[in-house]
């Protein structure tokens, strides 16, 4: 039939009609895997001060009061809270019923970014919920825990002052003189930043790359120079000197964790004993309070690295069993894939040796599957492991805005000198274009792991009758993802209990673990039969058990594990 004309002229006007209403809806178009308008506004091209993270915090668990609550775990030493988030779909169970996975960054208060990622997370998963079938189905069936800065100190440290701190604020006394942070940084040409101080030298080591003259190169052999570094700004406060020898702080909150931990002359920065800071004691209370917790990530900064244990040669006292580390060789591969640029490496073999690090503490002690990102690689600069020049990136891309221009001040002890440099918030932290990007692409391995974490099924129930009124139920447990339900570190230090599978509605008579399914081999549990105890379900693993029961009602066949959820299934 040929469309007459009136009826082509409105369907065009439909079609403009529609157009129009499109656009007048709203003002985005939802680009793919992002909240086109989310309820709660948030931008991942800047850094979020401790205020900032609070008010966020405070702004999801308002607006989403059925996925997400906010709580302290404690308090640091200057008194901030220790912010962690818990999300789940509390419509689907409690936060305690499901496996869990565990999130933190910024342990080193300069490596701010692992902030952006734990929140970018959190807000990501709020806002995608009801609008992704993954984000939705992830939150009925996990649960995160998501500590944004556990070294919030460090990291107002970092963000109100012009300096930076890899450790937390508890006084030490660095240079062992009887003071305590007698001697920090100074900003002497008031820039708000901590930079290099240069000074002129007719027989200096350093000349201006006459490439760009914002950069120090050293000069050639028999060659002289017009520079020579003097470090970092500041003056010698106390007179002994030196300069800027014991500022705030002065231990590695990374090595102060009670598992392969090793004193101050074996491992630098471990502080008095394990947990002798109060952020990592409210962290391991949080986390041992909380046994659920399956998996975990501790973001770092920086190299792009998907870090793996142990972090000292052997493991330490515990090794990896070959059943573990395949789970973390398939997870991390995986992740090389979802973050470019980023390598799983295992810490002791290619990084250096760490004792008492969270990552071990969290493997050793909690028996949970853990990796560690180095956040940010200068590989994200131009695509290129070749082209990591950062003054010509700075140049191109941010237009010498992480550049702070040579500066000439009046130096106390050495006259005339110039302060500049590259701003701390460039080198180790993302600049704000690939801020969001790298935190989406961190967030999708989290997520990744999380969704790896056990989620069992009762597969499968055959009833068959018997003589004298007796049953033999035989019902499969099923595994359906990659973790177990315990870690062989688990199983070898029995940290958390066995899986449970009940069977309810009928009188047992006698309960058994079906060995060896093919040749019907079993092994009897005398003792309460109705509940039958297994160790262990692997990843993409199944159990099979059976009992022999009195009665014809219908039953259900539960299973309970602290790290593998809840399942349940009734016969037909
Ligand atoms: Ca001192
Ligand atoms: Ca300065
Ligand atoms: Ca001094
Ligand atoms: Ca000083
Ligand atoms: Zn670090």
């Amino acid at each position: 039939m040929k469309k007459s004309l009136y009826t082509i002229a409105v369907s065009l006007l439909i079609l403009v009609s529609q157009q129009v209403t499109a656009q007048t809806g709203g003002f985005s178009y939802k680009a793919a895997g992002s909240p086109a308008e989310p309820k709660v506004a948030a931008t991942w091209n800047k850094y979020y001060t401790y205020e900032g993270i609070t008010d966020l915090c405070n702004r999801l668990v308002k607006a989403y009061p059925g996925l997400i609550t906010m709580e302290s775990a404690g308090k640091s030493y200057a008194g901030r809270e220790m912010i962690v988030l818990t999300l789940t779909d509390k419509a689907k169970g409690s936060h305690t019923s499901k496996p869990a996975y565990w999130v933190d960054g910024n342990i080193h208060g300069n490596e701010i970014q692992g902030t952006e990622m734990a929140l970018y997370t959190a807000w990501y998963l709020c806002e995608m919920y009801g609008k992704n079938d993954f984000i939705t189905e992830l939150l009925g069936e996990k649960t995160f825990y998501i500590a944004p800065t556990i070294n919030p100190d460090g990291r107002a440290y970092f963000t109100d002052n012009a300096g930076s701190l890899r450790s937390g604020v508890v006084p030490r006394d660095d240079d062992r003189d009887g003071l305590v942070d007698e001697d920090g940084f100074e900003d002497l040409n008031g820039d708000g930043e901590i930079s290099m101080m240069r000074r002129k030298a007719t027989d200096g080591n350093m000349k201006a790359d006459p490439a760009d003259p914002r950069k120090m190169i050293p000069v050639a052999p028999g060659e002289k120079g017009d520079y020579e570094t003097i470090g970092r700004e500041g003056i010698d406060n106390d007179g002994d000197g030196f300069i800027n020898e014991d500022g705030p702080g002065s231990y590695d909150p990374n090595r102060d964790w009670g598992y392969n931990w090793e004193p101050n002359y074996v491992q630098n920065g471990a502080d008095k004993y394990p947990f002798s800071l109060p952020e990592s004691r409210a962290i391991r209370d949080f986390i041992t309070s909380h046994p659920n917790i399956t998996g975990s990530q501790s973001f770092h900064n920086s190299g792009g690295m998907i870090l793996k244990g142990p972090s000292v040669e052997g493991g330490g006292s515990e090794v990896y069993s070959r059943s573990d580390d395949m789970v973390y060789e398939s997870i991390g591969r995986t992740g090389e894939k979802i973050i470019p640029g980023y390598k799983l490496l295992t810490i002791w073999k290619d990084m250096y040796t760490v004792w008492g690090g969270e990552l071990d503490w969290m493997y050793g002690s909690i028996g949970a599957f853990v990796y560690s990102n180095e956040l940010w690689t200068s590989y994200l600069m131009f695509n290129d492991t070749t082209q990591t020049d950062n003054y010509e990136f700075d140049r191109l891309l941010l237009f010498e805005d992480a550049f702070l221009p040579w500066e000439e001040v009046d130096h106390p002890v050495y006259g005339k000198v110039e302060v500049g440099g590259f701003s701390k918030s460039f080198g180790r932290v993302h600049p704000g274009f690939l801020l969001e990007s790298d935190a989406h692409r961190n967030m999708a391995f989290v997520l990744y792991n999380a969704w790896q974490t056990p989620k069992l099924e009762v597969s499968d129930i055959k009833v068959r009758e018997l003589k004298g009124g007796l049953r033999e139920i035989t019902a499969t447990v099923s595994n359906l993802r990659m973790m177990p339900t315990h870690s062989a570190q688990n199983l070898k230090y029995r940290i958390t209990p066995p899986d449970y599978i009940t069977l309810e509605g009928s009188t047992v008579i006698s309960g058994m673990v079906v060995t060896d399914p093919l040749n019907n081999v079993t092994l009897e549990q005398k003792k309460e039969p109705g509940t039958i105890i297994i160790e262990n379900i692997a990843g993409y693993g199944k159990v099979v058990v059976r009992w022999i029961a009195r009665g014809n009602s219908q039953i259900t066949v539960n299973v309970r594990s602290v790290r593998g959820g809840t399942a349940s299934r009734a016969s037909e």
